[in-house]
């Protein structure tokens, strides 16, 4: 009896142990392998109908911050579906009715060329672009001809089919 309680003991103390240990290695891990998104910030140019940078590149995960404060003019961001679109595609992000006011966060999880316009100064040219990369996406490396590739990549590879296609053969 009194060593099946040490026994019951020692296992409940290991299980905290676990447990303990678990809890707080697991959120540090899930940290390391998860790269956190940069904030990207854009503001209203200084002539008040343009917006500041209007042509940014970042990396999935990241955000865009449009700011600003107590404009002249009252602004928004919505998204378009191209660059020559001055209207507000269906669905897309929006900061709602212009303002002279605007904190507004957009996170792009997604790779593509996002177009966003101010909606009452679309038609003078108050639009963006934003353009979604992926770090860890694979580039193609570039087509070399292919009777170059084809003797130093491939010749060991057909030389030992060829081989292996004429054993198969002389079995038979
Ligand atoms: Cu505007």
């Amino acid at each position: 009896m009194r060593r099946d309680l040490a026994l019951m003991r020692t296992c409940s103390l290991l299980l905290m142990i676990i447990l303990v240990t678990s809890m707080v290695l697991a959120p540090a891990s899930a940290e390391s392998t998860e790269t956190e998104g940069v904030t990207h910030e854009v503001a209203v140019g200084e002539s008040g109908l343009t917006f500041t940078p209007d042509d940014l590149e970042i990396e999935i995960g990241d955000t865009v911050r449009f700011i600003w404060t107590d404009e002249g003019m009252d602004h928004n961001v919505a998204e378009a579906e191209s660059s020559e679109s001055n209207d507000y595609k269906e669905d897309g992000f929006r900061s709602g009715d212009p303002v002279a006011t605007v904190d507004f966060n957009v996170t792009f999880d997604e790779v593509g060329s996002f177009y966003y316009v101010c909606e009452p100064h679309a038609g003078m040219g108050m639009k963006g672009t934003i353009i979604v990369n992926d770090p860890n996406a694979v580039v193609p490396e570039p087509q070399r001809p292919t009777t170059e590739n084809v003797p130093g990549f491939l010749a060991p590879v057909v030389g030992i089919a060829l081989m292996g296609a004429a054993l198969i053969r002389k079995s038979e």
